[in-house]
């Protein structure tokens, strides 16, 4: 591979697709700390809680030791093989040389031909942090919460990583994100809450708490009736029809083809962060898939106008007064600018600052509301990074207090 800008220039410069390799000369250097640190090891053998030591060595995160485990072990021993680990070492220096390249090799276990990581490679990794991690000490006993956790955190990965809602994370994916800049704070980190990205045990807590209130016979399934009482019934009975189907989640869960679809906890983990912070990038896909009715990529009048029609009426039966469509499109079209004013494309939603106020104008009524009586454009000040992180801290609040109450 050769870089395409430096054509015109005098010298070319190689690409490494998984990174560059390293001097020789250094690789044998670490070859033989690790070796002489096997040594010091009875058998030649190396247990979970002394992996970190050789992981050192070689340049590789804390909790990358499960991922690094289950290469190197030989029948689930829970011990990694000097032998077993040298050979993966030698192996993945000959292909990845970057740290996304190596993560996915080490999580896909050296299947060179998967270059990617699907959500249950995580499993050991996250199971790991839930194990040992100081900040979850005191969940060690409640260990019908830890499968829950788990979850939680792969759904929030693949929400915000896996930018091409493969359901699976290419290195490129990788690279782009800040999973791995997280994953090695975990080891620094010593309060899990910190760490809003992914892990935070709040942000955990409020999502299965709001998940468990809707499934009330707690089969970790929920169906349209269920979805529609989320948040006191803010959302429209048409968005909440569209959610289900199919254009947003993985699997309808349908045994026979006469069953309602059923939404799991996964896809509920992305519809709350997509209802609760709408201005992410998948927060907008998500939305722009659901008001999308013919799936032609544009959002039109005749879309656009089926959802706000629910609005009005709901807006009537409570006696508030509405805007007739035609003065809603006006308004909606100054603010989100499209390029073109017939209909509305995801770039042009994603280059505006109000798109959350846009997806709610059309079919959440309780936060339509709220941006009516707010000025709309006058910036909330606080602490707070992300919309999701504001919900999240002030639903944990709530529920603490319900609970001591
Ligand atoms: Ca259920
Ligand atoms: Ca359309």
């Amino acid at each position: 591979y050769i870089e395409r800008e430096n054509y015109s220039s005098s010298s070319f410069r190689f690409y490494f697709p998984h990174g560059k390799p390293q001097p020789t000369i250094a690789l044998e250097r670490t070859l033989r700390g690790i070796l002489s640190a096997f040594d010091t090891f009875p058998n030649n053998q190396v247990t979970k809680d002394e992996l970190p030591r050789i992981l050192k060595i070689c340049g590789l995160p804390f909790y990358w030791r499960m991922p690094v485990m289950i290469f190197c072990q030989q029948h689930n021993s829970g011990l990694a093989e000097r032998q077993k680990f040298v050979e993966f070492w030698k192996q993945m220096n000959v292909y990845c040389h970057d740290a996304a390249s190596r993560f996915v090799y080490i999580l896909s276990r050296g299947q060179r031909y998967r270059n990617y990581i699907l959500p249950e490679d995580l499993i050991p990794l996250v199971q790991d942090v839930v194990d040992t991690h100081p900040g979850l000490a005191f969940l060690k006993e409640a260990t019908e919460f830890h499968s829950r956790y788990v979850h939680t955190v792969i759904a929030r990965i693949f929400y915000s990583v896996n930018r091409s809602w493969s359901g699976k994370i290419s290195i490129a994916e990788l690279k782009k994100s800040d999973l791995l800049e997280i994953i090695t704070l975990l080891e620094e980190e010593d309060d899990i809450n910190q760490i809003m990205a992914f892990f935070s045990y709040e942000h955990f807590y409020v999502i299965y708490c709001k998940f468990w209130e809707l499934d009330k016979d707690h089969d970790l399934l929920i169906n349209q009736d269920d979805l529609s009482r989320h948040s006191d019934h803010a959302l429209s009975s048409r968005i909440v029809e569209r959610i289900f189907s199919g254009c947003v989640t993985r699997n309808d869960n349908r045994k026979n083809p006469d069953d309602e679809p059923k939404m799991s906890y996964t896809d509920f983990v992305w519809f709350l962060l997509s209802e609760e912070d709408k201005r992410t990038p998948t927060a907008i896909e998500y939305w722009f898939r659901c008001m999308d009715l013919d799936g032609d990529g544009v959002l039109s009048m005749y879309e656009l106008e089926f959802f706000y029609e629910e609005q009005q009426q709901r807006m009537e039966s409570i006696g508030i007064e509405s805007l007739p469509f035609e003065d809603c499109l006006c308004q909606m079209l100054d603010m989100i600018k499209p390029q073109n004013r017939d209909a509305i494309t995801l770039g042009d939603l994603k280059r505006c600052k109000m798109t959350h106020v846009f997806f709610d104008t059309f079919f959440n009524l309780e936060k339509y509301l709220d941006h009516e009586q707010r000025d709309p454009f006058a910036t909330q000040r606080d602490e707070y990074v992300s919309d999701w992180d504001r919900f999240a801290a002030q639903e944990y609040e709530l529920l603490i207090t319900e609970e001591n109450d």
